[in-house]
C-alpha cells in the first residue's frame, strides 16, 4: 500500500517532520511517500496562501496517479484543495482536519482545537461548520506561533501549545484535543504526556484512516459530484491541465 502524503507548504523539514510521523504510525507493508510542491506558499497561515496551495496540492496529486498511489493525505490543516483532489482520482483522499475530527468524535463527545495563529482559527472554523462538526468543538485556540516558528523555535514552540492544551483542558469542559497543525505532526506523544487526555493529531490520524479505507476495498465516489472534472481547455500557466483525463 502506497500512501502519498503532500505537504501543501514548500518548506521541505516540515514535510520531513511529516513523512517521519506517518512513517511511525503506518502499518508494515505501508510505504509513505512525503512531498511538497515546486512552487507556493513556504507556510499557509491565511486565505490566499491555502487558495494558491491548492494548485500544488493538485499537481501532486496528478503525479500521484501517474505513480499508482494508493491513497493521498492532504498534510495541511486547511484541507486545502480536498474536494477538487478527490475529483482526480479513484483513491482515498484524506484531509488532515477532517481526520482529526472523525477520530476525536470517536473518543470523545467535545473535542478543542489548538492551532498556530489566531487568524487561521476561522479556517478551522468555516472547516467545522462545512463537516458538520461544529457542534462536537467547543473552541478554537490559538497558540500564536507562525507556521515556520515550528521548525525553528521548537522548544518554545512546544512549551506555548503544551500551555494553551492545559488551559483548553482546564476550561473548555472537553475529552480530547485535536492538534491543528501538519507541522504538529512530531509533537503529539509529548503533548499527551503533558497533557493527560487524547491528543489527536491529523497527519497520523489520517494515515490510519487511509489505511482503513484501502482495507475496506473503499474509494473516491465517481458516481456524482466527484467525477472526474470534464476535459477542457486551460488557458496560460494552467495549460498542463488542459484536457485532463484519467490516469488509471
Ligand atoms: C497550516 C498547516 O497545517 N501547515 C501550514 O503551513 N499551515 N495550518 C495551520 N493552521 O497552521
Amino acid at each position: 500500500m502506497h500512501i502519498r502524503v503532500i505537504n501543501p507548504n514548500t518548506t521541505a523539514g516540515m514535510t520531513a517532520t511529516i513523512g517521519e510521523a506517518a512513517r511511525r504510525i503506518a502499518a508494515p507493508g505501508t510505504r509513505i511517500t512525503a512531498v511538497e510542491p515546486a512552487g507556493g506558499p513556504v507556510s499557509i497561515e491565511s486565505h490566499f496562501d491555502e487558495a494558491i496551495s491548492a494548485v500544488g496540492v493538485l499537481d501532486e496529486v496528478i503525479t500521484g496517479e501517474r505513480e499508482g498511489a494508493d491513497a493521498y493525505v492532504i498534510a495541511c490543516f486547511g484541507d486545502p484543495g480536498l474536494l477538487a483532489a478527490r475529483e482526480l482520482t479513484r483513491a482515498p483522499v484524506i484531509g488532515i482536519a477532517e481526520a482529526a475530527f472523525h477520530m476525536a468524535t470517536l473518543i470523545s463527545t467535545r473535542f478543542s482545537i489548538v492551532t498556530t495563529l489566531g487568524r487561521t482559527g476561522i479556517i478551522a472554523e468555516h472547516l467545522l461548520e462545512q463537516y458538520g462538526f461544529r457542534h462536537h468543538c467547543r473552541r478554537v485556540r490559538a497558540a500564536e506561533i507562525p507556521v515556520l516558528d515550528l521548525e525553528a523555535d521548537g522548544d518554545a514552540a512546544l512549551n506555548r501549545i503544551i500551555e494553551e492544551c492545559k488551559r483548553a483542558r482546564d476550561e473548555d469542559g472537553i475529552g480530547a484535543i485535536v492538534l491543528g497543525c501538519g507541522g504538529m505532526a512530531d509533537l503529539t506523544d509529548t503533548i499527551a504526556a503533558e497533557v493527560g487526555l487524547p491528543i489527536v493529531e491529523g497527519v497520523t490520524a489520517s494515515v490510519k484512516l487511509a489505511e482503513a479505507l484501502i482495507g475496506l476495498g473503499l474509494g473516491t465516489s465517481k458516481h456524482g459530484d466527484l467525477a472526474f472534472p470534464r476535459p477542457k481547455p486551460m488557458t496560460g500557466q494552467f495549460e498542463r491541465f488542459s484536457h485532463l483525463t484519467p490516469a488509471r
